[in-house]
């Protein structure tokens, strides 16, 4: 089963302004990110405040995506967890609803031995009998796996390709070298530009979201060798980002889009909403 398209937005996840998951609003936040012609949505991810939310919240997200866009576009759930029972949980879910691939993040906090992280990856693929993408995103995650390792958990076939959330791009191409029939997507928007002239499959990341259709632009340009102008398109996303680490990128990304008027609500505690100061930077940018 072939996963379609190459730039996916890591979806936020819509919440009211208590921070309680607000799934009736996923459906429009969908249809905003497709209208600027991204090929599909990548939920219930790093961006989508996953870790901080239940299994059941985390199903009602994926349920209200499926329910809007199944067949319509490409759906790829994360359904990472610390525990494998969790993540098997909503990878049948996903494979019951329509989801054309899942996604994982290796097991987190706890350190585990490179043998459980296999079992844990193959209960995921088993469950959902979908595509499988592994999620590597050392800095998060914890787990940091080799090169070596990535290459022999990608020689289950089951297992579809990795998004790449890091900033070794020699490790990225390396990679591409030896599993060339691998999709590899890469997770650091602010270097898209690298990843696309290295040979990525494509991208996914957060600010996707609200300007999906500038990592469309830098991809389109790298295949038609025209750097300068995929150096212009980078630039413009890198302005944003810019701005975006100073207020904190799932907050900023939320005020930015709520701004639009799209109805994506508050972030969960820890997180808290953006200052004032970063609020009228936001948008400066967005008026300009
Ligand atoms: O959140 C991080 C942490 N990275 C995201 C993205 O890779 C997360 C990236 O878009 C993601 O795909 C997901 O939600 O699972 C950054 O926010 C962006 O490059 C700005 O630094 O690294």
């Amino acid at each position: 089963m072939d996963i379609n398209g190459s730039v996916f937005a890591a979806m936020l996840t819509p919440m009211n302004d208590q921070g309680d998951v607000a799934p009736e609003n996923v459906g429009v936040l969908v249809d905003h990110i497709l209208s600027r012609g991204v090929h599909g949505l990548y939920a219930s991810g790093s961006t989508g405040e996953s870790v901080l939310q239940s299994r059941e919240e985390r199903a009602a997200v994926l349920t209200a995506l499926a329910d809007h866009a199944a067949g319509k576009t490409t759906l790829i759930a994360h359904v990472g967890a610390a525990s494998t029972r969790e993540a098997v949980a909503l990878a049948e879910l996903a494979g019951e609803k329509g989801y054309d691939a899942v996604s994982a993040v290796p097991p987190y906090y706890y350190k585990h031995r490179y043998e459980d992280i296999v079992a844990y990856y193959k209960a995921i693929a088993d469950a959902s009998g979908l595509p499988l993408i592994i999620y590597n995103i050392p800095a998060l995650s914890g787990t940091d796996l080799s090169t070596d390792k990535l290459l022999e958990l990608m020689e289950d076939p089951r297992i579809a390709g990795v998004k790449y959330t890091a900033q070794d791009l020699f490790q990225f191409g390396e990679l591409k070298k030896a599993a060339p029939e691998k999709k590899l997507y890469f997770g650091t928007d602010e270097m898209f530009i690298g990843a696309a002239a290295a040979g990525a499959d494509g991208g996914i990341g957060s600010t996707y979201n609200l300007i999906g259709d500038i990592y469309l632009a830098v991809e389109t340009a790298i295949a038609a060798g025209d750097v300068d102008r995929a150096r212009r398109a980078q630039r413009i996303a890198n302005d944003f980002i810019a701005i975006l680490l100073r207020a904190g990128v799932v907050p900023g990304l939320k005020h930015c889009l709520n701004q639009l008027g799209v109805p994506v609500g508050s972030v969960r505690a820890p997180f808290s909403p953006v200052s004032v100061e970063a609020a009228k930077e936001l948008d400066a940018w967005m008026a300009s």
